[in-house]
């Protein structure tokens, strides 16, 4: 049986997807933001359902989607313990194992490349992140990268792997897709036949380019590429409010935040769109529909005042949506003078127009797989 791979050209990342062929339950392994729609579709291709979403470590070169899949696919998230991905739901260590179907996935701590870089073991293949690429190896001159300790990670972990377990790579610059442990023990230019202090001289006189993306794929990377949405903005914890409204209401949240909210009773939704605007474009379920006027003198709004009521009874937090997250905004700092916890859900139910101008995307509620309906 072998791994699907797949490859993303932009940074000549190699991605696998490895699944159990009776339970059809699948893990990928580092996952590219840019290609989730591909190994969404591979996924639905295969008849697969994702239930790992792998890191080899917290790359320099492409933001990762293990974030993503988890939020879309429904997958727990699982990076080496030593890289700092806080947001991954399993932190593992040296010898741990992954699940999926009948089949177990086999964490070996290879460091060097980056102090926590793991490689993968699963049947007779080993994927190797940026430890081991085909008659190459991860550079190590940042991220806390040392040559020394890839050495020993090359020489006594992979290379004591057997000669015919294949090794499919974290990268390859030149088309090739696979290699074996045997041929890279034999000939690998980097390190066979070297001694550690050769191998160190060599990499230490390698002078690569910087990675184009590293300053904005590492932050990102280390919260599962989750970072990447909404201008910048963390999906996993409330935005800090604008300078200009600070301390007049809780925050900004993100929709899918605000719905994680809602579906665990901890939140009260409300949407204070217009009648005709549900209407017309469409429907929040379980959200209380309170129309915010906004003309002068509109301080009390019974209905609205309901529906704090409802929240504050339950101790739970408001979260508002309007349109574009403009309305939403002028609803919460009232609520906020009115004793309330009260959140801003960002860019609204269609999404900001001039936020997607500049960032290209859409923000909106509608275009992240949330609940709605047309009338
Ligand atoms: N040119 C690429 C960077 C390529 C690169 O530095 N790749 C890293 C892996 S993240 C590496 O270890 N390369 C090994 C090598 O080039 O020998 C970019 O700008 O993103
Ligand atoms: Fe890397």
């Amino acid at each position: 049986m072998k791994p699907i791979q797949l490859f993303d050209p932009e940074s000549s990342t190699y991605t696998y997807v490895l699944f159990d062929v009776d339970a059809r339950e699948a893990l990928i392994i580092d996952p590219v933001d840019e290609q989730i729609e591909r190994d969404l579709a591979t996924l639905r291709e295969y008849g697969l359902k994702l239930v790992w979403a792998v890191e080899t470590h917290a790359h320099a070169d492409h933001i990762t989607s293990a974030g993503k899949l988890a939020e879309l696919a429904g997958a727990r998230t699982a990076a080496p313990a030593g890289c700092g991905i806080g947001t991954a739901a399993v932190q593992l260590q040296h010898g741990d194992t992954l699940r999926f179907g009948g089949e177990t996935l086999q964490a070996l701590h290879t460091p060097g490349h980056t102090a926590g870089s793991m490689s993968y073991r699963w049947r007779g293949h080993v994927f190797t992140g940026d430890t081991l690429l085909i008659n190459g190896c991860g550079r190590t001159d940042f991220q806390s990268g040392s040559a020394s300790d890839l050495y020993r990670s090359l020489t006594e972990v992979l290379f004591a792997l057997p000669d015919d377990t294949i090794v499919w790579p974290g990268h390859d610059y030149q088309g090739r897709s696979h290699s074996t442990i045997g041929q890279e023990k034999a000939s690998n230019a980097r390190v066979a036949g070297k001694s550690e202090a050769e191998f160190v001289a060599l990499m230490d006189s390698l002078q690569l380019p910087r990675p184009r993306r590293i300053d904005e794929a590492v932050p990102a990377n280390l919260s599962s590429g989750l970072r990447h949405d909404l201008d910048g903005a963390l999906l996993m914890q409330p935005r800090p409010v604008p300078a200009a409204h600070q301390g007049s209401y809780a925050g900004d949240v993100s929709p899918q935040l605000a719905w994680q909210w809602v579906q665990a009773g901890e939140a009260v939704l409300v949407d204070v769109r217009t009648d005709a605007e549900r209407e017309w474009v469409g429907f929040v379920p379980g959200a209380v529909p309170v129309a915010w006027k906004q003309w002068p003198g509109m301080a009390l709004n019974p209905q609205f005042d309901d529906a704090i009521r409802q929240a504050a009874e339950g101790g739970r937090k408001l979260v508002l949506l309007c349109r574009s997250g403009v309305r939403s905004i002028a609803a919460a700092k009232r609520a906020t003078e009115l004793g309330l916890l009260a959140y801003n859900i960002l860019e609204g139910f269609e999404g900001d127009p001039d936020a997607q101008a500049h960032r290209g995307g859409r923000g909106g509620w509608r275009f992240h797989g949330l609940p709605w309906r047309q009338n």
